[in-house]
């Protein structure tokens, strides 16, 4: 049985126990808030949330996760078996990291936790985030799915980076994020339907 750790609030904690479910493992979660406490960095080396637990090992980052589950379990795959195309599946994923949700994430305090940023931050953000939007859109497929006829792992991305981010993106700046890339539109209806995304969204509650 495998241990998830961290808070139902949490988009990348809901990414990982979409995956857990996908793959049909055992697991129960374990209510664990992100903290610099010892008990949780031995977890999650920057305290973060989501981490795994498996046979007292201990695993952080959705990502190295997704890798671990889709080889302990590996139907249905996250990955595509052509070893090229299983790396487009990453390389969406690290764009929807790294240059949208990482960037929308700089104006979190201010969106979600009644903090402020500064306007240079809000104002960098914003051109940052287009241009991240503009260069996922050069790979994305999103026909149907992200990175083409399969559900991959960068459809679940997909759809927990972009709430997120969408979701900032509409708090700070007024605009919905997507409204110009029907690709992604079409991929975060697609998810909100997918069973496994449904239950996650269900248990939140
Ligand atoms: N790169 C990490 C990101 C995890 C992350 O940012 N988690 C957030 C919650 S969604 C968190 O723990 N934030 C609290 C903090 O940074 O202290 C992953 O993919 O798992």
């Amino acid at each position: 049985m495998i241990q998830l750790y961290g808070l139902k609030m949490s988009n990348y904690y809901s990414l990982v126990k979409a995956l857990l479910i996908e793959k049909g493992v055992d697991f129960e979660e374990v209510k664990a808030p992100p903290t610099q406490e010892e008990d949780n960095l031995s977890r999650s080396p920057m305290g973060k949330m989501p981490s795994i637990g498996v046979d007292g090992n201990y695993m952080s980052e959705s990502l190295a996760i997704a890798a671990y589950l889709d080889r302990v379990q590996p139907e249905p795959a996250l990955l595509p078996s052509d070893p090229f195309a299983a790396g487009k599946v990453i390389e969406l994923v690290c764009h929807m990291k790294l240059d949208v949700e990482l960037v929308a994430r700089r104006c979190l305090p201010e969106a979600f936790f009644g903090q402020t940023v500064s306007d240079e931050t809000k104002s960098s953000t914003q051109k940052d985030l287009a241009k991240g939007m503009a260069a996922l859109d050069r790979i994305y497929v999103g026909a149907p799915y992200a990175a083409g006829a399969d559900l991959t792992l960068a459809d679940f991305y997909t759809y927990f980076s972009f709430g997120l981010a969408g979701g900032i993106a509409q708090k700070m700046f007024d605009t919905d994020l997507i409204a110009d890339y029907p690709k992604i539109q079409g991929v975060m209806a697609r998810m909100a339907e997918h069973p496994s995304v449904q239950r996650v969204e269900a248990e939140k509650a």
